[in-house]
Order: C-alpha cells, then structure tokens, then sequence
C-alpha cells in the first residue's frame, strides 16, 4: 500500500522542458535530428523532421505521463479498463499537438527551420488497429477519459498489420498489407518489465484438495508471451496522460526449451511463428463472425494478459486481498469481442485464488460492464463448444458453470418453460453446439448498453426482452460520442478560429456552448465566413481528389459524402441507384434542373465479402463512365477516394455539404460519422436509424432531410411479405435503371459484370428494402438541392447543425458511463 510518506517525498528533479514553446520546441527538434536521428538540418528527409518532432513533442507528454501514473498510483483510485479488440487511432501528432496546446508554436518552430508542418503530419501512417465505428469509438472515448482526469486504461492488441490498405485496380478493391510501424513508431513504449504468459490448449486435471474439494488444474499445451507497448493518451490540456496498452505476441523461452530440448529443433522454431501468428493482423471483418480459431485465440490473448496486468497492479496495493478488488476495478467489455475475460476472472478467482464459487461470481459480476454495437444475427458472435473446448478447456467447463446456475434462476422466475430456457442458455443446441457470446456477456455483467436510443430499445425489445424483464434497470442506453478535438478543432481549423472569435475558445472541452452559434445563424456576415470556410474546404479536397483519383471536380457543386465500411445495411447502393438515375434524367432531358452535384465515396469492403467488391466496382465502372461523358459532366461527377481511413475522413469531413446515412431504419446501431460531418456543418440526408434520431431532434425538422421506412414500417413491410418485383414492375425509373446494370453499358464488353447487385435486389429479395425506400430517398434529394439554390437558407442550416451538435461530444457519452455506469472520481495530476 502506497504511504503518505512516499507520497510527500517529491523528486527534485525538474523536467528538461516544463512546457515547450517556440523557441524551446526549435532546439529539441534539432537536438533530436542530431542526436537521436544522426542526422542534421540540411540532410533531414521528412521523415526525419517527423520523427524529430515527435521526439521533441514526447519530451513533454512522458513528463505528464509519468506524473498521471504517479498520481493514480498513489490515489490508489478506482480506475475503468476498456477492453477493446480495436482501436483506429489515426495520426498523433497533430492531435497531441493540439491537447498539449502547442500547435501554433510547433507550426511556427518547424516553419522557422525551413518546414511545413502539414508536409511533416503527412509523413505519420495511421494507426489502423481497428476496422471502423467501434475502433473509432475506442479511440474517441480514451481521449475524452483523459480530458476528463479520469483514471482510465485502455487493453487492445498490438496488431503488427492494421486494417489492409486499400487500393483500386480497374475498379476492383485489391487489398494490400497494412505497414504503421515499418521504420519505427515514435509513440510507442515497449515494456519489457511487464510481460505477461499466458496458456493455450491442453487439458483440465481434476483433484481432490486436502478439505475435499475438487480442484481444477489446467495443464496447458502451449505458453505464449505478451509484451506490451504503451501509447500516451494526451487529454486536452494536457495533464492528464493515460496509457493505451496494446499486447504483442511473442513465442515463450522457457516452454518452447523443453521441446528444444527434447531434439524438437525445428518444432521449436514453429511454436514460434504460432505464438507471433497471434497479433499479426487485424481480421478485417466487421459485422460478420469467422468463427476462426486465430480469432478466439487473439481475444482471450490479450484479455488473460490484460487481467493479469490488472491483478498485478491491484496486488501491489492491496496483497492477497481481494475484498476491495471490485471497488477499485471495473471493465468495460467493447462488443463481445472481449466477453472471454468473464470466464477468465472466474478461472482466476476460482482454481488459482481458491475461492468458492459463490464469493467468485460475486466479484466478477461486480466488474463487468458490456456494450452492445449491433443488432445484425450474423454479427452476433458465436463459438463452438468444440473449438473453445480445445483451445481453452477449463473455459469451457466455467462456461457450463455460469450457465448451469443461470439456468437455476431463470427457472425459479419461469418455472418449468424449457422454451424461455433454451432462448437464454449460454449454449444454442443445434448441428454444431454454440458458445453465445452476448448471453455470456448479458449473464456477467452488471450493466449493458446500447449506442443509441433507438438501438437500446431494440436490444431491450428484440434482443434481450426476457433479460430486460429478470433484471429490470440493467440494460440502458448510452448514446455515442465523438471527440471535438480531432473532428472540428484539430480538422477544420478555420471553422474552428471562426467560432472561437464568436463564442471564446473553450467550446472544445464544453461543447454545448456551439448552441450560442444560433444567434448568427441568420447573420449575412456570419452565414458568408461560414459558407466560405466551406468554401475553401472544398477547394482542398478538390485537390486531394485530383490527387489521388486524377478527377476534377467543381467546388461550386454541392458536395455529397458517404463514407463508413461497405456494408449492404449501409446501403451504399441505394446512393449508386440514385446516381444512375440522374444520370438517366439529364441524358433523356439535358435541361434536367439540378445544382451540380459531386457524390464522393470512401468504403473498405471485407476481403471475402463478395456483393460488398461487387458495389465498389460499380460505382467505379458508373463513375468512369458518368465522369467521362461531357453531356453530363458538368452537371454530375462521381468521385470513389480509395483506402478511406482516420486521416482522409480528416480531411473529407470539413469539405461535406451533404452527409449520407441511408441505412436500413433498425440496422446501424447508432453511427458516429454523422455526428462528425453534422458538427462540420454538413446537412444529414438520412433515415430514421440509429443515432440519426437524435441528431434530428437536435437540429430540427427544418434542417435534415428525413426519408425512408421507420423501424415499425420496415417490420411491417416484411410481415406482409416484402416484394421487389412490386415496386421493379411500379416504377419505370427502377426497372430501367435497374436493368441498366446488367446491359454492358458501364462495363464495355462484359454485360452482367455488374449483375449481382441486381440480383441481389430482386431474385434474392432486397433484404434491406432499396426498392422500398427508393423514391422517399429521390425525393429527400430533390429537397436537398432545392435548399441549396437558396445559399441564405442553405447557410442557416448548416450553421444550425454545427450549433447544435453538442450533445453529441464523447465527453458527453463518458461522462453518463462514468455516472451511471462505472461511478469514477476526477483525479487532478498536478505537481
Ligand atoms: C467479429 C468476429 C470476427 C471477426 C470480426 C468481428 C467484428 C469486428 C468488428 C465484428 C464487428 C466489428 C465492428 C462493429 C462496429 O464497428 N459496429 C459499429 O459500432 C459503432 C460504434 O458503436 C456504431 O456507431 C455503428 O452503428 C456500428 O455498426
């Protein structure tokens, strides 16, 4: 236990640079060429000038650091763990920059040396260690943690190869290996000190202990090391500096010795690659389950070697007692991706600490708390009992624990209903016996919640309903967030100057204060620097898309984004449909009045999801052939931007009149790219889905475009036996659009290269209902570009929307888990 002496006695050793500024960061910058680079001004590549900066940055974020980790340590505070499978931090530099508050000196020191700063941020690969929302989220909510001073770990895995970089071929995704940390990552600390083991494989010994109890012992088949690397968390302000821990796998001496030993040269070597195998790469899917044994293997990795880490730094403090373990830990289970740590801590508690069952579901169903991201069947991850049984036995065998003694209770509040029983079971019996992940999950934690409002209803209602009636209060909504400091401060830095001047500077960390931004909404001169601002972020994604694709594009046209993974619920192709018939409408009528239009894309589709390749080809054989043909071109343009990731939404985010959130209504558990593009004053064409709500109640009805089916129309639609044909045979514009994709008039020489998609819309049923929504969704765009005509109305609104995105802060959503969920005190570092 931490003392109050060793807490008084303060080191008199004052930090090199207590907080950097111009002329200070100059010198380390150089310093750093020199001395930590060999290299000098005049020979410093870009890199180096990166790597330099960072060095210098670093000096002042381990000096926080190392305070915060003081700080907690002799606190001893009560601390949140979120356990994530991804996190998609993007680039640092500019974001540490701006927390620490010296982004115009840096910009002004690298200036003084002869640098850009944009050319030098440029250099930084992103950290891609995730697939999309749910990584993103990760890396928003560890930002606000720290912004907040709450003390806060992040566990993940460190991924050698993020998500794949995406390139275009002749249309076709070709994905390409991720590399973020081929020359070194300045950000990370390898922690040697730390490394955990952790077992793999084998089988369970039962024993009997000298009082007669049964005893467990796991003899593992395998032993793998975690080493992990940290990466500082700067909050806004820059005090409080939390660490994200990811773990590496690496092959374990000592065990793989044995079979060295034993003549196994060779063996040996291939326990090796097996054990390195595990933090490799990213799978790439989301929303779909590959049910893979890596997989499994990845999650339990980096779940055993964070728990370990935890019940080290708890025993530090408070020895072999673990009365107060409860008080001082919770877990934040992100998706079921972690949900493996339940029945981990029971193993822990149970066979190694040697506590009865009872006093161990105690303090497990006291830690954790689980978030629920999707609604889809096919995402809902499951495992056979087979492969769990062979790779984690005595997981198993827990498993079957915890379930049996639920099945208990469920029958004393359902007496004898085998059918409410074999719904909540852990187990779902069928061909291949299943593990399920969410019941797990549900079962051992003391809360749940979805992501928005809508979302938490159906996980209430459709999901879980019988949950939600044996432990009334314990599922609740959560509504997501998204960082200001990266999405508006750090992103569209004008905008930014622009409503510091109007409101102060403090809105980054009170983002409520945007509302005060309604009284300019009907400013002439407030409505024409806004819209200029915008103006001008056009004219730079103009260039990034002439960069990157050779197009040119026309910033007087409305921009019109969509943006997030390829996915059929996303509906992409509802947008391509849309595209294809004003196309259609100028050819057969050149007058057809419409404001110029640049729809752009950014979609990473799952290498093995076929129909998902298949819609990024057609909008790129449609874009190729609409871009190309000078009857139109003018009027439309089609812009694919390839390998969307954390730093282009950067920079596509700002440039957005027009943000597409056209999901299936029920389907996107809540989606944060539309509170990012909202804040930047974009328009939201949406449905009634996910987080969409509550953006449309937030900006009211004036001021988004509202289309499409409702939750409870979409559920009617399909109980009285949705039919595409129907609406395919009822409006011309479909059928001849739709027929379209299969002539070979986008793809010259290969009719029906484009066919699935229609395939897909009619013979296999339109799942998501595009036909349905179809004209409901022309007519929103029809709205859209009457609107725009107007520019005094069109500012208005796009002001309004900026001005009333507060809600939708993640320091916002923290601050509810931190409430009502993990109960954590605001810890101030300060020396
Ligand atoms: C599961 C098993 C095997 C392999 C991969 C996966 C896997 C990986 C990632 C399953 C799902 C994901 C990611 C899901 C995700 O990003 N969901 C999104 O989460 C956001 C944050 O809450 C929401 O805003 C989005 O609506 C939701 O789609």
């Amino acid at each position: 236990m931490p003392t109050a002496k060793s807490k008084a006695s303060k080191s008199a050793h004052m930090p090199l640079t207590a907080t950097l500024n111009k002329d200070n960061l100059k010198d380390a910058i150089v310093n750093h060429l020199h001395c930590t680079l060999g290299t000098d001004e005049n020979k410093a590549n870009v890199h180096a000038w990166w790597k330099a900066t960072c060095a210098a940055i670093n000096q002042q974020v381990m000096e926080q650091l190392r305070k915060t980790q003081k700080t907690h340590y002799f606190n001893d505070t009560r601390a949140v763990h979120y356990f994530s499978a991804e996190y998609l931090m993007g680039r640092l530099m500019s974001n540490n920059l701006h927390n620490l508050n010296i982004f115009e000196p840096a910009k002004q020191a690298l200036f003084e040396l002869g640098v850009n700063i944009a050319d030098v941020m440029e250099e930084e690969p992103d950290m891609a260690l995730g697939n999309g929302g749910l990584g993103r989220l990760a890396a928003c909510y560890i930002d606000s943690l720290a912004t907040m001073e709450m003390p806060a770990l992040g566990y993940g895995l460190h991924y050698e190869h993020g998500l794949f970089r995406q390139e275009i071929k002749n249309g076709a995704q070709i994905e390409r290996p991720d590399s973020w940390r081929d020359y070194g990552n300045p950000w990370e600390i390898c922690r040697p000190e730390s490394i955990q083991e952790i077992s793999l494989y084998g089988y369970v010994e039962t024993k009997y202990g000298e009082d007669g109890r049964i005893q467990k012992e796991w003899h593992p088949g395998s032993i793998v090391k975690g080493l992990p690397w940290d990466i500082p968390v700067v909050g806004y302000g820059g005090k409080t500096v939390n660490v994200l821990r990811l773990w590496e796998s690496q092959s374990s001496d000592y065990f793989n010795w044995d079979v060295f030993n034993n003549g196994g040269y060779v063996d040996a070597h291939a326990e090796t690659v097996q054990a390195e195998t595990i933090s490799k790469v990213l799978y790439p899917n989301d929303e779909t389950d590959a049910g893979k044994e890596l997989r499994l293997i990845q999650q339990y990795f980096f779940c055993a070697c964070s728990l370990k880490d935890i019940i080290r730094r708890y025993k530090r403090a408070h020895g072999d007692d673990w009365s107060r373990f409860a008080e001082q830990v919770v877990i934040q289970l992100n998706d079921t991706h972690p949900a493996i740590a339940i029945p981990e801590l029971m193993r822990i508690l149970v066979d190694r600490a040697e506590m009865n069952w009872e006093e161990a579901w105690a303090i497990s169903s006291k830690v954790f708390a689980y978030t629920n991201h999707t609604l889809l069947p096919e995402a809902l991850e499951k495992w056979s009992v087979r492969l769990i049984e062979r790779v984690l036995p005595r997981h198993l065998e827990i498993i079957y624990e915890i379930n049996h003694r639920f099945m208990q209770e469920v029958d004393k509040k359902w007496p004898n209903r085998a059918d409410i029983k074999s719904k909540l079971s852990i187990f779902e019996e069928g061909d291949q016996k299943m593990v399920r992940m969410g019941h797990l999950s549900v079962i051992g934690s003391f809360a749940v919640n979805g992501v928005a409002e809508i979302h938490s209803k159906l996980v209430k209602q459709e999901l879980f309903p019988e949950f939600d009636e044996l432990w009334p209060g314990k599922l609740t909504n959560v509504t997501n967030g998204i960082t200001p400091r990266r999405w508006l401060k750090a992103c569209n830095p004008a905008l930014s100057t622009l409503i510091d001047s109007k409101i102060g500077d403090d809105w980054p960390l009170h983002l409520e204060k945007l509302s005060e931004l309604s009284a300019f909404a009907e400013n002439t001169e407030f409505q024409q620097n806004f819209m200029e601002i915008k103006h001008q972020n056009k004219i730079a994604l103009a260039q990034e898309i002439h960069k990157l694709t050779g197009i040119d594009v026309n910033p007087e046209a409305i921009f019109d984004i969509q943006i997030k993974r390829l996915h059929e619920y996303k509906r992409q192709h509802l947008n391509l449909l849309h595209i294809m018939a004003l196309y259609k409408r100028l050819l057969e009528n050149p007058a057809y009045d419409m404001h110029p239009r640049v729809f752009i894309f950014g979609a990473k589709a799952a290498p093995g999801y076929k129909l998902a390749k298949d819609i990024i080809y057609a909008i790129n054989k449609v874009a190729e052939k609409i871009n190309n043909d000078t009857r139109v071109n003018q009027k439309l343009k089609v812009v694919f931007l390839p390998n969307y990731r954390v730093s282009l939404a950067e920079k596509m985010i700002p440039a957005a009149d027009i943000s597409e959130q056209i999901s299936t209504a029920g389907k996107e558990a809540s989606g944060t790219g539309n509170m990012k593009l909202a804040l930047n004053g974009a328009l939201t064409l949406g449905t009634l889905d996910g987080a969409n709500i509550e953006i449309a109640e937030e900006v009211g009805d004036d001021n988004i475009f509202i289309f499409g089916l409702t939750v409870d129309e979409v559920k009617a639609i399909k109980g009285a036996g949705y039919n595409p044909y129907d609406y395919y045979y009822k409006n011309a514009e479909i059928k001849t659009i739709i027929d379209w994709l299969e002539s070979d008039y986008f793809t010259p020489g290969t009719p029906g290269a484009l066919s699935s998609i229609k395939r897909s819309l009619l013979d296999d049923g339109d799942q998501y209902l595009v036909l349905a929504d179809f004209e409901s969704y022309s007519d929103a765009h029809k709205r859209a570009d009457a609107l725009y005509r107007d520019k005094k109305a069109w500012a208005k609104s796009a002001i309004l929307n900026t001005a009333n995105m507060g809600k939708f802060t993640s320091d916002r959503s923290i601050g509810e888990y931190v409430e009502r969920i993990w109960r954590l005190q605001r810890c101030d570092v300060s020396e």
